[in-house]
């Protein structure tokens, strides 16, 4: 974690949302700033990264897994890249990528993360790119937030807020499209 200042005034700066209070314990102990400048989708910058609108999908009671969103684009010179994924509802969480498996789409795991190129926008959506929450320890319910921290090679680490959306939410046309 070197660079462990910034993270921190960035949690300070982005954590804007406040998750349920059911269960989620000890996750807030930080004081929450409201970033004046925020325009409406949240934009968190990490170094040269730009996070956007993070959400995760809401789930069934019992699902064993969630999904999580959001845009990435790294405005600097050199490649970064994803490498983990945590958040307290879940007893892990890893990054995935859709993959064709004869006539089946499958998902699978990210074993070195997932790269961020140098001016490059990634976009993790449902049915490409997306963070999985295993292991849920409670339901991700609509309309409720979710804290997410996610660590990059080189911008570090971040806690984001993410939306908890409907249980089918980026799947039809309301894409807003990040790239350029
Ligand atoms: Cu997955």
């Amino acid at each position: 974690m070197k660079r462990f200042l910034t993270a921190l005034a960035l949690v300070a700066l982005g954590t804007t949302a406040q998750a349920s209070d059911m269960d989620h314990g000890s996750n807030h102990g930080m004081d929450h700033e409201t970033m004046a400048e925020q325009p409406m989708a949240m934009t968190t910058t990490l170094g040269d990264l730009a996070l956007e609108a993070p959400y995760a999908r809401a789930t069934l009671p019992n699902a064993p897994v969630g999904g999580g969103f959001l845009t990435i684009t790294n405005t600097g010179d050199t490649p970064d890249r994803l490498t983990a994924v945590e958040t307290s509802v879940a007893g892990r969480g890893e990054i995935h990528e859709m993959v064709m498996k004869g006539d089946v789409m499958m998902m699978s795991a990210l074993p070195d993360g997932l790269e961020i190129p140098a001016g490059e926008t990634i976009v993790l959506k449902p049915g490409g790119y997306h963070l999985m929450f295993m292991d849920l320890k409670e339901p991700l319910s609509e309309g409720e937030t979710v804290t997410v921290t996610l660590t990059f090679e080189t911008a570090g680490t971040v806690d984001l807020p993410f939306d908890i959306r409907a249980v089918n939410a980026g799947a039809g046309g309301h894409s807003h499209m990040k790239m350029d």
